[in-house]
């Protein structure tokens, strides 16, 4: 019998209340769904990984639900009776028989690395190359929120954590009314913090060139992925033209994509999200492509959990590449996480949590409160 030998894969359901509504472009989540992986080694360690998307299947077409289905009847049985070591095996055995899922595979792919240094005794971190840093800067994200509020809030989060720059959800309603609030917005806060918007996608061509250049002028930091994910062309165009640097977040969604906003020149920043690239594996494929091309990268979120935001979190501080920040607030947005300790969050930054494997241990009291029935 080998310790390292993968016993068992267990996935379970969670529903976990937000401290507020977040409302996307096309979607308000009031709980977000978290399907937590559990591989369990016959040595006796466990490795926890979580299956998260933003909000529901709108982002990129799996839910909690699908990735349930998938990991317990496709990728569970790949990976059972292997050695966790074998992991980059299990990785390409799961392309053989499961095409895209890359937020099912991910959930797998952070459970195994996981387990692996929890054997081994070491952090995440030390799987993925070593130490680049410790902390990374944290850009909080509201949601679609009227004018009043939003100000509430940034007020609130600059004195309670620190933070110095705002991601904005744009893309829900009349392009002239959601642009008419964030400028309103800029200009009630008239440049105390950083400002960035993220439309989903949601804003063909000629709605982008005729609004960002107005979202240019208002002060506005960054623009993630104003047009769809497939027209590198447009997203090209809007780099070029307006001025404000430009992060591709939907058009990347593999190292295979990544290649294509680099040769395209479509994008400046990369959004990273371990998530929608399928682990931490192809996510630093995705940000030696970005480094290369001489882009930079965002350490993006799918607002997970504890589990899956320390994942980003090794990976981010072992990832020299990812330059621009972070987004890695998941589990600050649960009205309660089911961690025995919490990742900490101070004076604008996210610092990796210490310890073997991802440096937290599940609290089963809450994991069994927050389970669906
Ligand atoms: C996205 O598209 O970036 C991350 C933060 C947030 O509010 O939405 C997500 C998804
Ligand atoms: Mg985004």
């Amino acid at each position: 019998m080998s310790d390292l030998k993968i016993a068992k894969v267990e996935t379970r359901l969670l529903d976990v209340p937000l401290i507020r509504p977040h409302g996307f472009a096309t979607y308000t989540a009031t709980a977000q769904p978290i399907l937590l992986v559990s591989v369990v080694l016959e040595g006796g360690v466990t490795g926890y990984g979580e299956g998260v998307v933003p909000g529901g299947a709108w982002w990129g077409g799996e839910n909690a639900e699908t990735m349930k289905v998938i990991i317990d009847g496709n990728l569970a049985p790949i990976m059972v009776g292997r050695e966790v070591n074998e992991l980059g095996g299990i990785m390409a055995d799961f392309e053989k028989s499961v095409a895209n899922m890359r937020f099912a595979k991910a959930a797998c792919d952070v459970a195994m690395h996981d387990a692996w240094a929890r054997a081994l005794g070491i952090p995440v971190r030390d799987l993925l190359g070593g130490r680049v840093r410790d902390e990374i800067d944290l850009t909080w994200a509201l949601g679609v929120l009227p004018l009043d509020e939003a100000v509430n809030e940034i007020e609130e989060r600059i004195t309670s954590h620190g933070h110095k720059s705002f991601k904005l959800k744009m893309g829900s309603g009349d392009p002239a009314v959601d642009t008419e609030r964030i400028v309103q917005l800029a200009g009630a806060l008239d440049g105390k913090v950083s400002l960035r918007i993220d439309v989903n996608a949601r804003w063909d061509r000629i709605t982008a060139l005729k609004y960002l250049p107005r979202l240019a002028d208002a002060g506005l930091d960054l623009f993630e992925q104003p047009t769809p994910a497939h027209d590198l062309e447009t997203l090209r165009e809007i780099t070029t033209r307006i001025g404000v640097p430009v992060m591709a977040d939907e058009s990347v969604c593999s190292p295979a994509d990544a290649l294509a906003v680099v040769k395209a020149q479509a994008a400046d920043v990369i959004a990273i999200k371990t998530t929608k690239l399928g682990g931490l594996l192809e996510s630093k494929k995705t940000a030696a492509i970005a480094e290369a091309g001489g882009l930079a990268c965002h350490g993006a979120t799918s607002l997970e959990g504890p589990f899956g935001t320390a994942a980003s979190l090794h990976f981010a501080c072992s990832t020299k590449a990812i330059s621009y920040g972070s987004e890695l607030f998941g589990p600050m947005l649960l009205k309660e996480s089911y961690t025995t300790t919490d990742i900490v969050y101070e004076d604008g930054v996210a610092r990796l949590p210490q310890g073997p494997g991802l440096g937290l241990e599940p609290d089963w009291d809450k994991i069994n409160h927050f389970t669906r029935a």
